[in-house]
């Protein structure tokens, strides 16, 4: 039977994340597919206002402590996901584990450590990075208030993002895709769409689980 596909976008600070998403979602719609879209981290559940308070410095928390709170908050979703998917239902989801591990391994964590607990999540079939510069980033219009809102921080995500695509990029199951999010939305749009178009079709293989 056919099940929906898991789309998944990532992508630094300002490289126009939201707003692809929102479009992504909008073009899936009118080619018929019914589509959810959700949001890591999903700031609504109990975990999820830890993350907000801690994300807006309003509370301190250890590195791995808010690593796992990241993790798990995708944890409480996950067999929602399963469910939409085989449903037939598309997702479109902004940001996954692998914001998960840029982020934490960035601040010194090693990277396996990072990865584990995410190990067996509903993996997505397509992962879009949409890639800028921090520098050119930075002349959007500055970044926001939260934590790691800052360059250097960022400089440091784009790298381990990096390692985890090389490291996807022939992984089975996973099509990880790099998008130059440094050009204007429509051509953006336009490209993230010709990658996405290709899972209009049946996906009839079954859900894998990341990294087992
Ligand atoms: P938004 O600005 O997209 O709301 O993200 N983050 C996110 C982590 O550190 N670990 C995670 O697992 C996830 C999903 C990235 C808020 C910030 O939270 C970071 C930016």
């Amino acid at each position: 039977m056919s099940r929906g596909a898991f789309i998944v976008i990532e992508g630094l600070d300002r490289s126009g994340k939201t707003t692809q998403t929102a479009i992504l979602c909008e073009q899936l719609e009118k080619a018929g597919k019914p589509v959810k879209l959700l949001k890591f981290p999903d700031r609504t559940t109990a975990i999820g206002k830890m993350i907000d308070a801690y994300l807006r410095s309003q509370s301190e928390l250890d590195d791995r402590a808010i690593h796992l709170l990241f993790s798990a908050n995708r944890w409480e979703l996950a067999s929602q996901i399963e469910k939409s998917l085989q449903e037939g239902t598309t997702i479109v989801c902004d940001r996954y584990a692998f914001s998960g591990i840029a982020f934490s391994a960035s601040k010194g964590l090693s990277y396996e450590w990072c990865r584990a607990p995410d190990i067996s999540l509903p993996s997505p079939d397509l992962v879009l990075f949409l890639d800028i510069p921090p520098e050119k980033a930075k002349e959007r219009g500055g970044y926001g208030e939260e934590r790691y809102e800052k360059e250097e921080m960022q400089k440091k995500v784009r790298q381990v993002f990096g390692r985890i695509g090389d490291e996807m990029t022939g992984a089975e199951g996973v099509k990880w895709i790099v998008v130059d999010a440094g050009r204007d939305q429509e051509t953006v749009s336009k490209d993230i769409w010709s990658n996405v178009e290709g899972f209009l079709g049946e996906v009839s293989r079954p859900i894998r689980r990341l990294w087992d």
